[in-house]
């Protein structure tokens, strides 16, 4: 695959995403402004929210001053599962346009899939329909949610967006989405916590040293590699180049099969037919 820092993943309706997005979980006030600024200065186009991330009115303030075109950007927010019934869902979805200061995003999925999933998915549908949304997506989604949603409603969902990353790869999940059509993306691509714990591996440390890389690029390289979006998240303007300075190298398949042996099939929080993780995804 030929990739450069604009390079994209084609949804249904031949949306072109990039494949590499500024995260902007647990960033707030004005320092989501600045950073999501600052994002869009070292390249990114794909800024993604959420409603519980309660930074929306912060990114749009951003989107507004940053002097690149809203339709050279790619938005990406989502609904909050305690707003899965029609009506909430709809003035939920307008409540974020509002605060996001566009008329349409690029891509609105469901936050989680717990409460009336059906009715908030139908909602997206309508808001596809008005041109409201461009493309409409989950996130967190399991394999089986994936095949009963798809399987009881007009729209198949474009993306699912779930916590990816080397030492939780999914890929039970990637293959149902595969042959399925629905875009990988994945949040926390560096693990969240667990950074540390995959950059000191044997195999993290050697692509680095052979492609003179840092193991977060390894890292992130390794996701984009195999076709997966990435939407990393960090404060720093310099890590925010760092991030996105991925397409000017290739892994060796001898390197992505060890990268791939790093996976421990356990995710921090992304595991919504876990009960616990459930459970302290609900207390958010
Ligand atoms: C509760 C937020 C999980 C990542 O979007």
């Amino acid at each position: 695959m030929t990739q450069n820092a604009t390079t994209t993943a084609t949804l249904a309706g031949g949306i072109q995403m990039p494949l590499v997005g500024f995260g902007t979980w647990q960033i707030t006030g004005d320092e989501c402004t600045r950073c999501v600024k600052d994002a869009i200065a070292a390249g990114y186009r794909l800024i993604d929210t959420a409603q519980v991330y309660g930074n929306e009115e912060q990114v749009g303030a951003a989107l507004r001053t940053c002097g690149v075109p809203r339709e050279q950007l790619f938005v990406t927010t989502k609904i909050w599962f305690r707003h899965f019934e029609a009506d909430k869902a709809l003035a939920s979805a307008h409540e974020s346009l509002r605060k996001l200061g566009t008329d349409y995003v690029d891509l609105l999925l469901l936050h989680w899939p717990f409460g009336n999933t059906y009715a908030a998915w139908r909602v997206q549908e309508k808001l596809l329909k008005e041109g409201k949304a461009r493309a409409i997506g989950v996130s967190n989604y399991a394999p089986s949610q994936l095949v009963d949603l798809m399987e009881f409603n007009e729209v198949a969902p474009a993306v699912n967006q779930i916590e990816t990353h080397l030492l939780a790869q999914q890929k039970e999940l990637a293959a149902v989405m595969a042959r399925k059509g629905i875009a990988h993306q994945a949040y926390s691509p560096l693990g969240s916590g667990r950074a540390k714990e995959m950059f000191d591996t044997p195999a993290v440390k050697a692509a680095a040293a052979a492609h003179g890389k840092t193991p977060a690029q390894i890292a992130l390289r390794y996701l984009v590699q195999r076709g997966i979006s990435i939407i990393p998240k960090t404060t720093h303007a310099a890590r925010m180049r760092e991030n996105i300075a991925i397409f000017d190298f290739q892994l060796s398949a001898a390197e992505m099969q060890a990268l791939a042996a790093l996976d421990t099939g356990r995710p921090l929080i992304g595991l919504p037919q876990d009960g616990a993780k459930a459970e302290a995804a609900m207390r958010w």
